[in-house]
């Protein structure tokens, strides 16, 4: 029986109905005026890394069209938009001289949105790492990054602050430390969880330093955006309730907790010592990590999907599986780690093409999980559906699967909100169309539909799908016409 209310509380006035990106994904022009070259610039050419080898040299080319990008955003009556910055556009080689033209570029992005009355929501690192620095000492298993970091998000803010007053500092830092050095399928395509845990740690300091700099010196909000997939227990058996336990740990406290509290979960810290896995923290690392000026305003969180598990037992335990990136439905293989859990298929869901559970209660869940664990407001800063679309000869895209979709997780927003979670914006993942970083441009999730695919770039055409007019309703009424 569901928690039911008889009325549901409004929306936020000034809630931030919106859309998100980030650079790799959107930008293209990957060597124009100076830009430096990034660990995705390379990564990609790696022969089996992405789908059909997509790269995002070119990506849907919003480098040369933003402005025709925001004009779009204000014809859907956006709130906010948020986009993440390519460090190696501001430092060509990660630390030294700032570009010029690097600064410039995202501060006339920044004035057009403002004038067209949509608030900036900037992230700082959506993972493209400037390759010097992964060159000159190993990016994130180095903490000779802490001050390129630093130096990075204080420019940004120096640059920026006078505008931008909502900040994301690592997007899904879970996500690009596990798939970089767990399941070498991002870069640099390492598969060692000592070195993990080791970069992990480093960055998170980096994380809790940018975060303390912040506050010392500017106005505004700043948090990470965390990838959280609740977890549950494929049934009622205490084993499978532990193993859900342990991936919620394993997966998602492990990050939160530090954000939020500046500790690791204990349950974690004994399991990679007895692997002899477990990070070094220095005594000035637990000062800074519990330092609360490093802690964050808002958790960001990116919702697409939960999780469902049973036990692993060690012996003949299950280890991790690669993702399915076709979008053959169907073909996602069982993954675990042994002696914690595994994946389960859950009955009561349906999958997209790409085997993601579609779940609008799990995002109520996850929203009062944040609340109860953490108390901080909760900024979604992505949520949305990857799914084939057809370009109709009209130019129409008829996306009911998408409207359907987004329609039923604003309403798991507004039940969160009327649970008493304090939720401060909504950005979908994703306005444009974009790159995928490993499942190509077929995998689509915007409101905009951008003509290209695989092989060929086309004109790279520009047309609304069905699910833009339902958003600009959604946003026109405040979210009471869905
Ligand atoms: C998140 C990333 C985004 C985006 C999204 C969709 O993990 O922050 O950059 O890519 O997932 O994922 P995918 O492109 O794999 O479908």
């Amino acid at each position: 029986m569901k928690m039911e209310h008889k009325k549901l509380k409004s929306f936020p006035k000034d809630f931030l109905w919106g859309s998100a990106s980030a650079a790799y994904q959107i930008e293209g022009a990957y060597r124009e005026d100076g830009k430096g070259l990034s660990v995705w610039d390379q990564f990609v050419r790696i022969p089996g890394k992405t789908f059909k080898g997509t790269n995002g040299d070119v990506a849907v080319d919003h480098y040369h069209r933003y402005h025709e990008d925001v004009e779009l955003m204000a014809k859907a009556g956006l709130k906010a938009y948020r986009f993440s910055i390519a460090w190696t556009r501001i430092f060509p080689n990660g630390n030294g001289e700032a570009s010029a033209a690097g600064i410039k570029f995202y501060s006339d992005l920044i004035d057009d949105l403002i004038a067209h009355n949509i608030e900036p929501l900037v992230t700082i690192y959506h993972w493209d790492l400037p390759q010097a620095l992964q060159d000159e000492y190993q990016g994130w298993e180095s903490r000779q990054i802490i001050p390129d970091f630093v130096n990075y998000a204080k420019t940004l803010f120096e640059n920026y602050g006078d505008r931008v007053k909502h900040w994301v500092t690592l997007n899904e830092q879970n996500v690009f430390i596990q798939h970089g050095y767990l399941m070498a399928s991002h870069p640099p395509a390492v598969k060692d969880p000592k070195r993990m845990y080791a970069a992990n740690h480093i960055a998170n300091l980096a994380n809790a330093a940018a975060t303390k700099y912040f506050h010392e010196h500017f106005d505004g909000e700043i948090g990470p955006s965390f990838a959280y997939s609740p977890v549950y227990a494929v049934n009622a058996d205490p084993e499978n309730q532990l193993a859900a336990d342990n991936a919620e740990q394993f997966n998602s406290y492990y990050w939160m907790d530090i954000y939020a509290y500046g500790h690791y979960p204990d349950a974690i810290r004994q399991w990679q010592e007895e692997q002899g896995i477990a990070p070094e923290i220095t005594a000035e690392d637990a000062a800074l990590l519990a330092d609360p000026l490093a802690r964050p305003d808002f958790m960001g969180l990116n919702y697409y999907q939960t999780a469902t598990v049973q036990a692993n037992p060690l012996a003949d335990g299950i280890g991790l599986a690669p993702e399915n990136t076709t979008g053959k439905k169907g073909t996602k293989q069982e993954s675990g780690i042994p002696g914690l859990f595994k994946s389960a298929t859950n009955d009561y869901l349906q999958t997209t093409d790409w085997d993601w559970n579609i779940d609008p209660v799990g995002l109520r869940i996850a929203l009062r999980r944040i609340n109860s664990r953490y108390h901080l407001p909760v900024l979604i800063t992505e949520n949305g559906l990857g799914a084939f679309d057809t370009l109709e000869s009209s130019h129409e895209i008829h996306d009911d699967y998408r409207i359907h979709f987004l329609r039923e997780h604003v309403k798991a927003i507004h039940e969160a909100i009327s649970d008493g979670v304090q939720v401060v914006g909504y950005t979908t993942w994703s306005f444009t169309d974009l790159l995928s970083w490993l499942n190509g441009y077929q995998k689509r999730y915007g409101f905009v539909y951008v003509d290209r695919d695989e092989q060929d770039e086309r004109e790279l055409a520009r047309y609304p799908k069905d699910s833009f007019y339902w958003y600009e309703q959604v946003i026109a009424t405040n979210g009471e016409d869905l």
